[in-house]
């Protein structure tokens, strides 16, 4: 008998369920979720009454699935590795949420007559002692696993009682410590299952396939056979056949097969796929063919549901991997309700299914009594993965088992391996903190710099200590389980870890973190509603936006990250040359031919000519090279650019005809200066006024052209008659995550608030007015520092266009990086709308730049604004050659960032919401010679060197006029 107190502290595998099985389709099911009675207690020492038996009303109703503190009952918390109670394994403290469920239901009469009746649970968080009709079942432990009971003997005709009693912690939660937001309750479905007596309800697949030829051993429960019907085939259960002719599967092609499966007295169904993963020579290979995983890490999670999905949610999350060019997930850190593993089936994505198992905290404060190396919980671990490999085992989508996230190493993770290798010898075993391989197959890491990244793709990496373990390790495959830490702004650095990836067989593969941005759908103090983080909910202990790292925001938008992501994995490869292009392949197991190449030719962003390029259809890793068409060059040409765009040529299961796998741009020549006068200078001039009414703010200004610079400051005040403030030089971005990264004392953004970058003062040394131009030179330097830069502006006009030629000059100590080397120029906030000719359509920095192309774009002010959840630096538009805001138009002699926004650089690094973010009484327009790399430092590596960036002389040359 269970009591109420000393269950919590269990630290065995769960009691009274059913073992694993693996289950087919096709057996009868009813579900039972919708709304159930419920009463909830804020501690274990308040339990209801006799609820279990019926006694008593329910105080409340709640939807099942779901979490209860997403229903308006306690209140979620956010904790990266922090266990949100004392570390006291393996006890919890009696403030302790308790949700009390129950329902009635009723069984079909032909269930009871016949077979079994079980009762399942997908997903039960953390820990609940279920009853049916007042009869206690067991212990479910394992917040994301399947459990079964047998509750054949327990039910009657009409009305039947299902009571559970969910407990929000309990010994479990020790090592179920993801970094992710303690939401409790029934959140996955619930379900009565009919076994008919003779009908297979526990079926293994094992499939492999090689040089065309699949085989298959199907093995069930009862004697029968099988029948693959698509390939005229039947076979008995549990003899090993192989077949002819059969297509595999990979997730470049899923092919699937439907075996139907035959007991004495009934069929059932299981969807299978031939192919064979296995690791040889060091390398990782899928159907015989070394393969990259181009993966993300995956959580469920929805802004308003938490980890209570829909179907619809994950086949949106499905396609929006297959769309970025991705062709894998990690089940980070825990598996994944079953329907998602369906999809990857049929869509064709490689998972790594990860055992619900993270015990991180321990590694953060100290080793001791982590439960991986406690005998205490040897059985509970090795249950756990039992539990996930049976259940999963059959699709052939799974190709890796991890033992699970960030519990360190101990013996009880040698036990769940080796329990594995024994259930299924056929997938490599993963584990990132076995960091000797000894008891994983591949050897895997995190966030590794590129630099240690190359030498380990040379298997060049230093050595381990004892040479045996070197030797085992140097041997096997690498895989980054997590990489691109995809929090705010960013990552950068993909496109390098693609070609070093890329550049070497022993990497398997690498895994961005992480799909989508974890934030809550709440409101703040002033009634915004906000995507809310760590600290929202009234946490006492919480890891803040560090929830907020997805490639998709919590409403599942793109990031730009994401398009960013589609674009370093893209298929196929285009390298220019002189008049040909090199297609290249990067698909490892199909050819091309589902898809079209069209190539456009534009004059300054201006479609001039198109049309289809004929490609040969390429094998994997195949390539072709093939001639440019002829390119039409007139005198008065502009800029003319070659874009190749590669589309799916018919439309396929996850995407329609059309859509863009790749592209490709090569500037085919540059055109002329753009920034010049094109009439000759008119002459500078200073109002002078004499006389009683004269109004002094007009003695201030000097005029060239249409440009009033104001003499005391030397800057800007008007344009054409457009009110203007700048251009003023800035040095400060509004700290991205990557800038502030984890450690505070060595972030980058720390180092530009000392230097006080985000307060630079500035002084106008002098201004020259000779002849036709106007020459001011300004002091920019902070408080109570020394170092400063010397900019010298130098206006001249044609009369309609204002040229300002610019040279920066640092002086002093400037060997820290800095954020931006550009300026801000002011102005109304009417100018709303900006159209510009550069890289588009999305934000791009110089190291987030894959996706960006040359083009004509134009936005309404807002839609340049990218919502990251913590405001930070975003929005540029790269390679701007011109920019035309409201009126404005802003042409420079070289290609530069352009950042248009309501907001100042302050106001974005002050607020901690998006949807706190107030539009100013102005607008800011930054023009930036370069900024500095984005990185990947909130969780890895910061910029590669070629994207610090350092302060050192500059010159520019910007024209600016009022458009006529
Ligand atoms: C790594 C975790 O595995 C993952 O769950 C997540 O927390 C990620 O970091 C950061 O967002 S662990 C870290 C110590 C590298």
């Amino acid at each position: 008998m269970i009591t109420p107190t000393d269950y919590l502290e269990h630290t065995g595998p769960p009691l009274g369920t059913l073992p694993p099985r693996t289950a087919p389709d096709g057996l009868p099911a009813l579900d039972l979720g919708g709304c159930w009675g419920f009463s909830w207690s804020a501690d274990s020492t308040d339990l209801p009454e006799g609820f279990e038996a019926g006694r008593g009303e329910a105080a409340a109703t709640i939807d099942v699935p779901s979490h209860w503190q997403l229903q308006g009952w306690g209140r979620p918390q956010y904790t990266n590795s922090q266990y949100p109670f004392p570390l006291d394994v393996p006890h919890v403290p009696f403030e302790n949420e308790v949700g009390s469920y129950r329902r009635l239901f009723e069984v079909p009469q032909a269930w009871r007559s016949s077979g079994r009746v079980l009762l399942r649970f997908e997903g039960v968080d953390s820990t609940a002692v279920v009853w049916v009709n007042g009869v206690q079942l067991g212990l479910l432990v394992g917040s994301r696993l399947t459990h079964e009971f047998d509750v054949t003997e327990h039910l009657k005709a009409g009305e039947n009682l299902i009571a559970v009693r969910v407990h929000q912690w309990s010994a479990s939660s020790y090592i179920e410590d993801q970094d992710q937001w303690w939401l409790s309750g029934i959140f996955r479905e619930v379900s009565l299952r009919h076994l008919p007596t003779g009908v297979p309800s526990d079926v293994r697949v094992d499939t492999d396939w090689a040089d065309g030829a699949g085989s298959i051993t199907v093995t069930a429960d009862v004697p029968g056979r099988f029948e693959i019907s698509e390939l005229g085939f039947t076979g008995e259960l549990g003899e090993p056949v192989t077949i002819q002719g059969v297509l595999p599967w990979s997730a470049e092609s899923p092919q699937l097969y439907d075996v139907t499966v035959y007991g004495p007295s009934g069929a059932v169904h299981v969807r299978t796929g031939f192919r064979s993963v296995s690791v040889s020579d060091g390398v990782f290979r899928v159907n015989g063919a070394r393969t990259v995983l181009r993966g993300v890490n995956r959580h469920d999670f929805h802004p308003l549901r938490g980890r209570a999905l829909t179907r619809q949610d994950m086949l949106d999350d499905v396609l929006a991997i297959k769309r970025a060019n991705l062709n894998a997930l990690r089940t980070s850190h825990y598996p994944p309700p079953p329907y998602l593993l369906q999809l990857c089936d049929q869509y064709g994505l490689y998972v790594i299914d990860e055992c619900d198992l993270e015990t991180h905290g321990f590694i953060d404060v100290d080793p001791e009594g982590n439960p991986v190396d406690d005998p205490r919980w040897t059985q509970a671990l090795v249950s756990r993965m039992g539990s996930m490999v049976t259940r999963d085992r059959n699709h052939p989508c799974i190709v890796m088992w991890s033992l699970g996230n960030e519990a360190d190493t101990g013996f009880n993770l040698a036990a769940m391996a080796a329990w594995t290798k024994s259930a299924d010898p056929s997938r490599p075993i993963q584990y990132e903190c076995d960091r000797e391989t000894a008891y994983t197959d591949v050897w895997s890491q995190m966030y590794t710099p590129h630099q240690e990244l190359a030498a380990i793709a040379q298997r060049a990496e230093p050595a381990l200590p004892d040479l045996a373990q070197d030797a085992r390790r140097r041997a096997k495959p690498y895989l980054l389980c997590e990489y691109g830490h995809a929090m705010g702004n960013g990552p950068g650095g993909l496109l390098e870890y693609r070609d070093l990836i890329e550049s070497s067989q022993r990497c398997a593969g690498a895994f961005v973190w992480e799909l989508i941005d974890q934030g809550l759908t709440t409101t703040d103090a002033a009634g915004n509603t906000i995507v809310g983080y760590g600290g929202d909910l009234g946490e006492v202990l919480h890891s803040g936006n560090f929830c907020c790292d997805g490639l998709l925001f919590a409403d599942r938008s793109p990031s730009p990250g994401m398009a960013q992501v589609a674009a370093v994995n893209a298929p196929i490869r285009l390298a220019f040359g002189t008049d040909s292009i090199v297609i290249s392949s990067a698909y490892d197991h199909t050819g091309t031919a589902n898809l079209s190449y069209r190539w456009t030719l534009t004059d300054n962003g201006i479609e001039v000519d198109a049309g289809e390029l004929p490609v040969p259809v390429l094998g994997p890793g195949d390539q072709a090279d093939v001639r440019f068409p002829e390119i039409p060059r007139g005198a008065d040409s502009g800029e003319l650019v070659f874009t190749v765009s590669v589309q799916l040529a018919a439309e396929a299961a996850w995407a329609p005809a059309g859509h863009e796998i790749a592209f490709a741009q090569h500037v085919v020549s540059a055109g002329p200066a753009r920034v010049q006068l094109r009439s000759p200078a008119v002459a500078a001039t200073v109002f002078q006024q004499d006389g009683p009414d004269r109004d002094s703010s007009l003695e201030r200004i000097v005029s060239v052209g249409p440009a009033r610079i104001d003499r005391y400051t030397g800057m800007l005040v008007e344009l054409g008659g457009v009110t203007l403030a700048g251009p003023r030089l800035e040095l400060w971005r509004a700290p991205t995550d990557n800038d502030r990264g984890p450690d505070e004392a060595t972030a980058v953004a720390s180092a530009w608030s000392r230097l006080g970058l985000h307060r630079l003062t500035h002084r106008l040394t002098h201004l020259d007015v000779t002849g036709p131009a106007v020459t001011a030179v300004i002091r920019t330097a902070a408080a109570h520092r020394r170092d400063a830069v010397v900019t010298t502006y130098r206006w001249s006009s044609d009369g309609q266009q204002a040229l300002c030629e610019i040279t920066v000059e640092p002086v002093g100590d400037w060997t820290v990086p800095v954020g931006r080397i550009g300026w801000v120029l002011e102005q109304p906030p009417e100018h709303d709308t900006v159209a510009w000719y550069g890289g588009g359509p999305g934000e791009a920095y110089s190291d987030s730049r894959a996706a960006s192309r040359l083009g004509r774009y134009e936005s309404a002010v807002p839609s340049l604004h990218t919502p990251y959840a913590r405001p930070q630096e975003n929005g540029q538009r790269l390679d701007v050659r011109w920019a035309q805001v409201g009126p404005l138009r802003i042409t420079g002699d070289r290609p530069f960032g352009l950042t248009v926004s309501p907001y100042s650089r302050r106001q974005l690094a002050e607020t901690a919401h998006n949807a706190a973010l107030r539009p100013e009484d102005r607008l800011f327009c930054h023009i930036d010679l370069a900024q500095h790399g984005l990185g990947s430092a909130s969780c890895g590596p910061g910029p590669l060197p070629e994207d610090v960036l350092l302060l050192t002389p500059q010159t520019f040359t910007l024209a600016m006029e009022v458009a006529p």
